[in-house]
């Protein structure tokens, strides 16, 4: 296994105009999960949903992976703590630290993302992935189950029949494949992977994050909820909305042909 100098952040954090872009930063491995990693990665979700200058958080990797899932060499040398802790203690928490993020988060799938990879991509709310990137449910291959959310999110992604065929088989999905089969909401070429998303994320950036959230949360909630609950919890979402400043703005603003501010988190 390459080492990671250790003087290089496992995570890099850039700024733009409202969007905050996470880079993985292990590129020797893949950008596989340490500790270290998770760490760093926590916080830096936990800063960006604190920071109201923060309106689009943007995760990617650098190099040619985008996240090989948990760093196996962590896990066999002892510094990394037992399976089932890991998932307590990082995957669990990571899954709902991306699913309850103030502003919408996008995944930059730059190359393979695998095992608990996949699955922290597949939660954002929107994953970009490059024609050379691909999405492998690896957990099969080394005798574990998906975890990250997996088991939760493939279902709901693709449907059964699809979810367990991926799950099951931990077969390479490439990224125009992946889109095919709507497990994801973009494929692009690959120069053209950084160009799309950074323009996807200023446009976000610049519409109501606050509804686009309270959208998000109703639709996991829904996938639980009868008709008629689902439709309780609109009414109940859309009273708090329409009090808020962004929909007075955004009518306002339609009402006077003007471009919209909007400004709630
Ligand atoms: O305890 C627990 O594990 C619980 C938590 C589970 C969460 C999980 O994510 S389980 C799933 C873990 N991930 C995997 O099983 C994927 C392992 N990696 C691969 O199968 C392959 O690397 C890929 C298919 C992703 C990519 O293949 P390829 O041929 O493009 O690259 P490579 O040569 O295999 O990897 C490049 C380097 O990254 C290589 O290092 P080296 O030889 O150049 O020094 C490889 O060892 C390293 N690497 C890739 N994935 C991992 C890794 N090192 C540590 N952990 C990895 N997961």
């Amino acid at each position: 296994m390459t080492a990671h100098p250790a003087d290089e952040p496992t995570l890099l954090v850039q700024d733009q105009a409202g969007v905050r872009t996470l880079t993985l930063n292990r590129p020797a491995a893949l950008n596989s999960f340490t500790v270290a990693m998770h760490l760093a990665l926590r916080g830096a979700l936990e800063a960006a949903a604190a920071d109201r200058a923060v309106r689009c958080v943007v995760l990617t990797g650098a190099g040619r992976g985008f996240c090989a899932g948990q760093d196996l060499a962590e896990v066999m040398d002892g510094s990394a703590p037992g399976v089932g802790d890991l998932v307590a203690q990082y995957y669990k928490p990571l899954a709902l630290q991306i699913s309850r993020m103030p502003v919408p988060v996008i995944a930059a799938v730059n190359g393979v993302a695998a095992g608990a990879g996949a699955n922290l991509a597949l939660g954002c709310d929107l994953v970009v992935a490059a024609e050379s990137a691909s999405f492998i449910q690896a957990f099969s291959k080394i005798g574990l189950v998906p975890d990250c959310g997996g088991t939760w999110l493939l279902p709901r992604l693709v449907g059964r029949a699809q979810a367990l065929g991926l799950a099951l088989t931990g077969d390479k999905l490439g990224a125009a494949q992946a889109k095919a089969l709507g497990l994801i909401w973009q494929c692009v070429p690959d120069a053209e992977l950084s160009a799309t998303v950074h323009a996807l994320a200023a446009r976000l950036a610049a519409m109501p994050v606050k509804a686009m959230v309270a959208t998000r949360l109703a639709m996991d909630a829904a996938q639980h909820l009868g008709l008629e609950a689902a439709l309780a919890e609109e009414g109940r979402l859309q009273a708090g909305l329409a009090a808020a400043a962004d929909c007075q703005e955004g009518i306002a603003a339609f009402l006077a042909k003007r471009a919209p501010n909007f400004t709630d988190r």
